[in-house]
């Protein structure tokens, strides 16, 4: 990848160290214009956009080494596996997992999910068995164990939360019994922006003997991971909400749990040898990686996670929280403007609604000024419930915005405002 310049020779801006202009020349889509204005890209919760580091990784492996992995004796599968799997040892480092033999990839978020519960869940959960998630996941922590509790007859519980969006921890206490086997918490909520307490989340399930998944979907871009001080025993994220590729994901698993369960999907690579007697299965990871996998996603992942630790995660966080408090501030002096979702602990998420206009017309006002934001549920039904709301308008914000894109945001409401008044 392109160097980046060292962050002490940056030139000084509001953030000391965080030269935002020179960063987001890295990112040749917020160069483009919508209807005629510059775009201002705030929907960085549902996919982040790719620096150029990224695009160039991917296309020069198209160009230089495509091949299948795993398999070659000729040069170029060679360099294609090297790649991908030195890929995966940039994802143990960003995460700080003990050992590449923990980190799966998989199409995204979901996908990995989906994993633990069709592999840990159907082997394991048992009649009466409870899985506890929170009332604030995404339907990807949600319908995956939906599923699973149909097969198994396990049964699941909901932690609630206030009207702030925090959960209720004491509810949470109580929820878990000896009978729990798996609490599933997502570690920041992409429809209300609360950051979760995950790390005394997976203390309390561990002391009640059940294991702990994190959904870091809405994390992972904002702020350092480490899944072995927070001793989660399964971390999921997306490529492609780090400024990666799309269809490339992680499951990070410990070792013993991911050895202990049966493979999710039958094929290629995942079996040491086969016959019609038996099949016996290839060693972690490969053991949940069935089939040809994104290998092109995997290496531009990778290129992804080497552009933002050059970047910093400390001094994205940092820069971050500036922006979120001056967003906050922006907004909410906008007469009839209701912000969903005001916890003490936030990241990058503004949701709201504003008095007698839809937020489906909002996203479309602000369309017209070349501004990008999410309208809807937000894959958070249960969440739209709770606050007795169908939608909200969202913006997301990530580290490449900058404070005259939220100035030009609440511009955009306020003339949305006058144009449904
Ligand atoms: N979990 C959370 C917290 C998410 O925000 C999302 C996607 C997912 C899981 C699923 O990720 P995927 O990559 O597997 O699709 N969230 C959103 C969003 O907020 N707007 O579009 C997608």
């Amino acid at each position: 990848m392109a160097p980046l310049t060292p962050v002490a020779e940056r030139p000084q801006t509001a953030s000391p160290s965080f030269d935002v202009e020179r960063l987001r020349a890295d990112f040749p889509i917020l160069h483009r214009p919508v209807h005629g204005r510059p775009l201002i890209y705030l929907d960085n919760a549902a996919t982040t956009q790719k620096p150029r580091a990224v695009i160039d990784t991917i296309k020069r492996y198209y160009e230089q080494e495509n091949s299948n992995i795993h398999r070659g004796v000729y040069t170029l599968s060679q360099e294609a596996t090297a790649a991908y799997e030195g890929a995966r040892e940039k994802v143990r480092g960003f995460i700080n997992a003990a050992d590449t033999k923990e980190i799966i990839f998989t199409r995204g978020t979901t996908e990995s999910i989906n994993l633990v519960a069709s592999s840990f869940g159907r082997s394991r959960f048992k009649p009466g068995d409870e899985i506890v998630i929170t009332g604030m996941e995404h339907h990807s922590n949600i319908v995956p164990w939906q599923l699973i509790c149909e097969q198994t007859g396990a049964v699941l519980r909901v932690v609630p939360f206030n009207d702030r969006g925090e959960l209720l921890m004491d509810q949470f206490e109580k929820l878990l019994t000896p009978r729990t086997r798996l609490v599933g918490v997502v570690h920041v909520s992409n429809s209300l922006g609360t950051v979760n307490p995950v790390r005394q989340i997976i203390q309390m399930a561990h002391e009640h003997g059940a294991v702990a998944l994190v959904d870091g979907a809405q994390w992972v871009a904002h702020g350092k991971t480490d899944v072995r001080s927070l001793d989660a025993d399964f971390y999921a994220f997306s490529g492609h909400k780090l400024f990666g590729p799309t269809g490339i994901g992680v499951l990070f698993g410990k070792k013993a749990l991911l050895e202990a369960m049966p493979p999710y999907q039958g094929g290629g690579d995942m079996i040491s040898s086969v016959t019609f007697e038996k099949t016996t299965y290839n060693d972690l990871p490969h053991k949940f990686e069935a089939g040809t996998p994104h290998i092109s996603g995997g290496i531009g992942l990778g290129a992804a996670i080497d552009y933002l630790q050059d970047v910093g995660l400390d001094a994205i966080g940092n820069y971050e929280r500036d922006l979120l408090a001056y967003a906050t501030a922006r907004l909410t002096e906008i007469p009839g403007l209701r912000l969903v979702g005001t916890a003490a602990q936030k990241a990058s998420v503004l949701s709201f609604v504003l008095e007698h206009i839809h937020p489906h017309d909002i996203g479309q006002a602000l369309d017209a000024r070349g501004i990008a934001v999410r309208t809807g549920h937000h894959c958070c039904q249960p969440v739209m419930d709770r606050f007795r709301i169908p939608a909200t308008a969202r913006a997301s914000l990530a580290f490449y915005n900058k404070t005259t894109e939220v100035d030009a945001l609440a511009d955009g409401i306020r003339g949305a405002i006058k144009m449904f008044a």
